[in-house]
């Protein structure tokens, strides 16, 4: 039997196609693994055939920044992209302008968000996806308007909910590849709009159960969140859960073409998110925050044969690790550019003995637009560190907020006895090691991100900035 060095994925015989499928502001609370009220039968039929990731972190959770991470394998101060409308600049090496270099045929379908303006994105800012074309730079309109700018940068009318006209195209797409391109493996992004707001957009989507049965549901305290504290309607609740299962929906029928197609055996899928939301818990709204509504994403991936089938895994996996584990699973490693900052981690996800891992990730929002502030109020500059068991961040001390006044402060949270994030530890007698070494951390994953000149409060104080301790 050949040797293998430590934590290497077997090459393939021939090139894995890629599906990367995300949706906008979805939180790994929202899907049927996470919370059984929610019905999302097919992503628990890919759950099944592949692994979960229960510690997907939206490293900077708001849209541009994680879609420049995702696509430069870069933190935001090194890519630039540190809060919305900010353009990824060109370099050469983005993600699919290196999977174009390693033989693969490119295709993006939905939402962009990394061109700063303008919805038609002209063909030399598409960082390497020179084929199909079905982009728009960050609309919410989900059942009439514009659907998209093509290749030629003609806009289409939605003439249908927004999801399943995508999912057409995505069909189209696979079927040119059978039909025409076999040989050639595909990269394949599908990058849905919902389940962002507007919430009472639902009611086109029309999946069961539907939005009255949610609603019906959340009058019953206990079927709400344990943390939900109002900010958010329990209509907008209900919406937000009737958007997650219409996405559902239209995964199947992307799924079932695959297996129509007879090329889901050669085919890695990815379903992520590129946030979550509050969504009221703590009575809060949206995102750019630490707490786990923000920041922890869905992430299964089915890659048969490779990635073990049936899995939970509780593997940290940032938004910086995304592109070099996605080239780690094509075979291509070695094409990895060394402007990358995240990890490949390829190898644990395939279950390699001795893979590498990582124990913390860094998380932050360090600097807060004023624009992204008015629509996400309350939000502060923040950094932090996110371990498998804990999450320890630091708001930037004169960052004005509303409400809040502007002392700054810390949260530290137990997420495996508080998974609800209750209590903030901050201080408490019995965390004094516990909060030495997680301040250490997030110290040295400050430079590591490019983030030493951010101001963190002299020591922790006595209060967390939302959550009063007990
Ligand atoms: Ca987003």
């Amino acid at each position: 039997m050949p040797q293998r060095s430590r934590g290497e994925v077997p090459a393939p015989l021939r090139p894995p196609n890629v599906l990367f499928v995300f949706s906008d502001q979805q939180k790994n609370r929202a899907w049927q693994m996470n919370n059984p009220l929610i019905s999302t039968p097919r992503l628990m039929q890919l759950a099944a055939q592949g692994t979960v990731v229960q510690n997907a972190v939206s490293q900077t959770p708001i849209c541009s920044p994680y879609r420049a991470m995702l696509m430069s394998g870069q933190y935001p101060r090194t890519s630039g992209v540190l809060y919305n409308d900010l353009r990824l600049p060109a370099n050469g090496d983005r993600l699919s302008e290196v999977t174009a270099r390693v033989g693969y045929r490119n295709g993006y379908i939905g939402k962009w968000h990394i061109n700063g303006s303008g919805n038609a994105i002209a063909p030399d800012r598409r960082h390497g996806f020179t084929g199909t074309w079905k982009g728009y730079e960050a609309m919410h309109n989900y059942s009439s308007g514009t659907a998209w700018y093509d290749e030629a940068n003609r806009a289409v009318s939605l003439t249908r909910y927004r999801n399943y006209q995508e999912a057409d195209e995505v069909v189209r797409f696979l079927n040119d590849h059978a039909a025409n391109h076999a040989d050639d493996p595909f990269f394949l992004v599908w990058s849905l709009g919902p389940p962002h707001n507007p919430y009472s957009d639902y009611h086109k989507t029309q999946p069961s159960p539907n939005f009255s049965h949610y609603r019906s549901l959340l009058n019953d305290p206990v079927n709400r969140p344990p943390n939900y504290a109002g900010g958010e309607s329990l209509d907008s609740v209900a919406g937000y859960y009737t958007m997650c299962s219409g996405i559902d929906m239209a995964l199947g029928q992307v799924l079932d073409r695959l297996d129509a197609l007879g090329i889901a055996d050669d085919t890695i899928v990815v379903y992520t998110s590129d946030h979550g939301d509050m969504l009221g818990s703590y009575g809060l709204k949206l995102k750019q925050k630490p707490w786990e509504e923000s920041i922890n994403i869905p992430f299964v991936i089915r890659y048969p044969g490779v990635v073990p089938a049936g899995q939970v895994s509780d593997l940290l996996l940032g938004s910086v690790d995304l592109m070099p584990t996605l080239l780690g699973l094509m075979g291509r490693a070695s094409a990895i550019p060394s402007s990358v900052q995240g990890m490949d981690l390829s190898a644990a996800l395939c279950g390699v003995p001795g893979a590498p891992e990582r124990d913390a990730l860094w998380i932050g929002v360090p600097v807060i637009s004023s624009a992204s502030t008015a629509s996400a109020r309350p939000a502060a500059a923040y950094t932090g560190v996110r371990t498998k068991r804990h999450t320890y961040a630091s708001f930037k001390a004169g960052t004005v907020v509303a409400g809040y006044g502007s002392k700054g402060g810390y949260i530290l949270h137990d997420n495996v006895n508080d998974p609800w994030q209750m209590e903030n530890l901050v201080d408490k007698t019995g965390s004094e090691a516990l909060q030495a070494n997680l301040h250490d951390r997030l110290v040295a994953m400050n430079l590591e991100a490019g983030e030493s000149s951010f101001t963190l409060p002299a020591r922790p104080v006595s209060r967390g900035l939302y959550i009063k301790s007990r």
